[in-house]
Formats: structure tokens, sequence, C-alpha cells
């Protein structure tokens, strides 16, 4: 069935990190953290709800990676506070405070409440190379506990009590945890979803290394002559959170004027385009043609008939049109 697809876990919490991994290579998903697939980036979670901030941190890591990419958000809604802190729940109390000001916090907010029900909820999303995502979401209701309990997990887990185990978070293995919890049933439910879409896509798994289909009918030397070529030129398109516009189009088309072969990437923040997609809608809208394509760059070729023959880049003929001219 072709190599093993890999993903990279798109989070940076080491608590997530750990369970998801543990979760996924049980359910034979293999997985790279972000520093393995060299993406440092955190994604900036504007969203409101736990689906829209997965999404976005799939789509970030998938962009600068060039591979799919899974997220997770997740957080603690409790009753008393109305369902807060949600999808705030990293942020709860400000940026000074740790895992345990945070669970203080919680505990002094709902202190003398008789009211303890919460639940963790959790949304998994997955972001392919060609666009496509997948997601699932998981629950787990419990009762917020009157002190923190238990050496285990992260975030809230010792202040969260499971009451059919009679147990907090904190206080279970991580199977056991992984058994009941919000993330190990979104991700449950994940697998599935994965399992049915790898069995129909293939194409859109593999890293986006190579160059895009062909347009203008190069051939495979003239293409690895423009991509050695592209490995010293600057990279002087940004892809940003605008996406392709009037704007950038306008610029591509200058610079193509200018130079027949440009560099291009796509920011962290594009949440319309990985670099393979950028790189089709650029070439498209300047008529200049994808040559490569690695991670979050990509670089596209026009010939010119306008720029000064001696800054044209040379490209060998094919070896047909080589010998008809040779007069053979
Ligand atoms: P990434 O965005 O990099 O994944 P994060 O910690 O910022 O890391 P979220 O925005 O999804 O992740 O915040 C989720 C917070 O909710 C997390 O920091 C914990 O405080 C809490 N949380 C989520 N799942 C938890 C669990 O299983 N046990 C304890 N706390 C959890």
């Amino acid at each position: 069935m072709g190599e093993p697809v890999r993903f990279v876990l798109a989070t940076h919490n080491p608590g997530k990190l750990r369970e998801m991994g543990e979760i996924l290579s049980r359910l034979g998903v293999e997985v790279l953290s972000p520093a393995e697939a060299g993406v440092t980036a955190e994604a900036e979670e504007t969203g409101t709800t736990f689906r829209e901030n997965a999404l976005l941190k799939a789509r970030q890591v998938c962009a600068a990676a060039g591979l799919p990419a899974i997220a997770d958000d997740s957080g603690l809604c409790v009753e008393a506070l109305n369902g807060g802190p949600g999808v705030y729940s990293a942020r709860y109390g400000g940026e000074g405070l740790d895992d345990a000001g945070r669970r203080a916090l919680l505990l002094e907010s709902i202190r003398g409440q008789t009211d303890r029900r919460a639940h963790f909820s959790c949304c998994v999303a997955c972001a392919f190379p060609n666009g496509d995502t997948l997601e699932a979401e998981g629950r787990c209701d419990g009762l917020i506990a009157f002190a923190p309990l238990g050496t285990g997990g992260f975030g809230y887990d010792p202040v969260f009590q499971f009451p059919p185990l009679g147990r907090t978070f904190a206080q279970l293995s991580q199977e056991e945890k992984a058994a009941v919890s919000h993330r190990g049933k979104a991700l449950a439910a994940f697998a599935e979803k994965l399992d049915a879409y790898l069995k129909t896509h293939r194409e859109p798994l593999s890293p986006v290394a190579e160059a895009p289909e062909p347009q203008s009918g190069l051939t495979g030397k003239q293409r690895s002559r423009l991509r050695a070529m592209a490995n010293g030129i600057p990279t002087i398109l940004q892809v940003g959170k605008e996406g392709i516009g009037e704007n950038l189009i306008r610029q591509a088309e200058d610079a193509l004027e200018a130079r027949e072969l440009i560099k291009g990437r796509v920011l962290e923040n594009c949440m319309e385009y990985n670099a393979r997609q950028a790189a089709q809608a650029l070439a498209r809208a300047t008529r200049s043609e994808p040559v490569q394509v690695i991670g979050t760059r990509f670089v596209l070729y026009r010939e010119s008939h306008t720029i000064p023959k001696e800054k044209r880049i040379r490209l060998e003929p094919p070896r047909k049109a080589q010998k008809k001219g040779a007069g053979r």
C-alpha cells in the first residue's frame, strides 16, 4: 500500500504531544513532532470554537511543513462559569500563570459553589497538503474537585474528577485516561475517518517535494536545470493572510518581467493556500509554470521575450529539436 503516511502533530503542548502520539501510534498512525518537521512558529488561536482553532492550527502546520498535520484544540468547560474557560483554557488567568496557577484560580473562582459539573471538550482536525480536512470531536463529563489530587496527566487533570472511576484524571494511568477522555474519544473517531479517507486518497498525502503537473511542456531536463538555478535566488513573493489577490499577482507579474525565475513562499498566517496551491494559482494568473514546490516555498518560471537576451535563461532545447537544428 505504498509508503506509510506520516503526520505532523500540530501542538506545542508537551502533555498533549505525549498523549496524542501515544494514542495515534496505537491506532497505527505515524507521527512527527513539530520540531522533527522543522516547524517552530506557534499559530495564533483567533477562533472562538474548538473546531475553528483546531482547523487553524492544523492548516498552518500543514502549510509550514508541507505534510499532513493533526491538531487538537481542547479545553475545560465549567458549568458554574457558564462554560468557561472553554476555548480560553490555556490562557485562563493571563500570561503569567502556569498550569498550577490556573488550577488554583479555577478552584478559587468556584469556591463555595455546589454545582461542580464540568466537561472537557476536544476537537481533532487534520489538514492535508491538497486542502482536504478531517475533523472529529470528543467530550468527557466530570466534576471539579475541591482540591487537586494526583500527579499524572497535565493541565487541569488534578482538579477534574471522573465519577465512573472515582478518581481525578491525574490519578489515572495514561491508558485509563485515553480510554475515557475527550482526546481519546476524538482521536478514536478521527482514526475511523482517517482510515476511510486513506482508502480512497493516496495522492494528497505525499510530501509536496516535487514539481506539480507540467503546464507548458518543459522537459524533465529543463525543469531540473531550473530547479538547480532556483537554489541561489532570493524569495521575493510572500503569500500571507490576504491570500492571492490583485496586488500579489501584480507583484508576481512585475517580478517575471524582470527575471524569468522567481521564488515565493507561503507564510504561516495564510489559511487559504499551501505552497502547491499557491504556486498553481499564481502560475495560472501569470501564465508561468511552477517548477518546484518544497515545504512552504515555490518557484515559478516564465520564458521572456522582452528581457535582454544575455539575461535570459538558456535552457537546452529538447533533444529532438536539437537533432533537427543540426540538420542531420
Ligand atoms: P497547542 O495549541 O499547541 O496544542 P495549548 O495548550 O495552547 O497547546 P489549547 O489551546 O487546545 O492547547 O488549550 C487547551 C488547554 O486546555 C490546555 O492548555 C490545558 O490547560 C487544557 N486541557 C486540554 N486537554 C486537557 C487534558 O486532557 N487534561 C488537562 N487539561 C487539558
